[in-house]
């Protein structure tokens, strides 16, 4: 079974880890819009985790970069004067090196991304959404800003007036995200923030159209128990898009290409108002504590 996995961040990894255990082939579809420049190296933050739950050495405690990681290089910028409020690890600035030396050197963030796997000794594959700059910009009460400046440095605590794709409109999915969704029999949208880790893919020329045409079924597993995510800024995000921050409006948000929606068991109630979008919604313990639970939910957005 050829699965396609949407990915953002840290609940994304947990279902990735999951799908993997099972015996299908997995291509992990993943945003870029977190991406962003620091300290001289490109750092691809969903990207990275995905690879690292991949190779089973992604930071449980976290949600982000590498178990046990040490911060010395880090700390010897911050002697020199620099701001690290960005904590990159030495193990993950490693990574980072090396993609920025590919990219220096004319190499795609596909091609780049698939090195870093295949020396991580990931089987899965793992496709950046698109090789193109796209970066998720937020308009906020202390002006605009990178959404790593936002969310790292200003700890997500300014009032959020807006969400914009920077680059987005000119860019293209992968050839290789093209033909992965395409020849595809599951896609599975990852429990992520809709608005800024699928929605920087959706918001990429064409992708949501590949979603249409594929004869794959598509799963989504919703990141929202109640009237919050299970982790992450969604809800701020989607209250400042006029959205009620719950299931039903994840389900309203995807609905053009969903087949299937896998929603908290909590959320019960909101099973019948997402069917009359014409989908099948399926209740289940959506909360991933451990690998026994990332492994369950993974085998049940297969089954449906
Ligand atoms: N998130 C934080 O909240 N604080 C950090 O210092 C931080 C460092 C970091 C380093 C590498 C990396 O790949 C990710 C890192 N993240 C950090 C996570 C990440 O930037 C955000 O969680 C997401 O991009 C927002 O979805």
């Amino acid at each position: 079974m050829k699965v396609v996995a949407l990915a953002g961040g840290t609940g994304s990894a947990k279902l990735l880890r999951g799908l993997q255990g099972l015996s299908v082939r997995l291509t992990a579809v993943v945003n870029v819009g977190d991406n962003a420049w620091m300290y001289g190296v490109y750092v691809c933050p969903d990207v990275d985790v995905a690879t690292y739950a991949l190779a089973g050495i992604a930071s449980r405690a976290t949600g982000w970069g590498i178990e046990g990681d040490s911060f010395e290089a880090l700390d010897e910028l911050a002697k020199l004067g620099e701001e690290t409020w960005f904590r990159l690890g030495d193990r993950d600035l490693a990574v980072c090196l090396l993609r920025t030396q590919m990219l220096r050197e004319g190499a795609t963030l596909t091609e780049a991304t698939d090195r870093i796997r295949r020396g991580l000794g990931v089987k899965s594959r793992v496709l950046p959404a698109t090789d193109s700059g796209v970066e998720t910009w937020i308009a906020t009460s202390k002006g605009e800003m990178h959404l790593q400046e936002f969310w790292v440095k200003e700890k997500g605590e300014p009032r959020v007036k807006g969400v914009s794709y920077r680059g987005a409109r000119t860019a293209d999915a992968t050839p290789q995200v093209r033909s992965a969704i395409l020849s595809a029999d599951r896609v599975v949208v990852c429990p992520a923030n809709p608005v800024t880790s699928i929605g920087p893919m959706l918001a990429l020329r064409g992708f949501a159209g590949l979603l249409s045409e594929t004869s794959a079924r598509v799963v989504a597993v919703s990141p929202m128990v109640g009237r919050a995510p299970i982790s992450g800024p969604a809800g701020k995000f989607m209250r400042a898009m006029g959205m009620v921050p719950d299931s039903s409006a994840v389900a309203r948000l995807y609905s053009k290409f969903l087949d299937c929606m896998l929603i908290s068991e909590q959320d019960r109630a909101m099973k019948s108002s997402i069917e009359s979008l014409g989908l099948r919604c399926v209740t289940s313990d959506t909360m991933m504590a451990g690998p026994a639970d990332e492994a369950r939910l993974a085998a049940e957005a297969l089954e449906i």
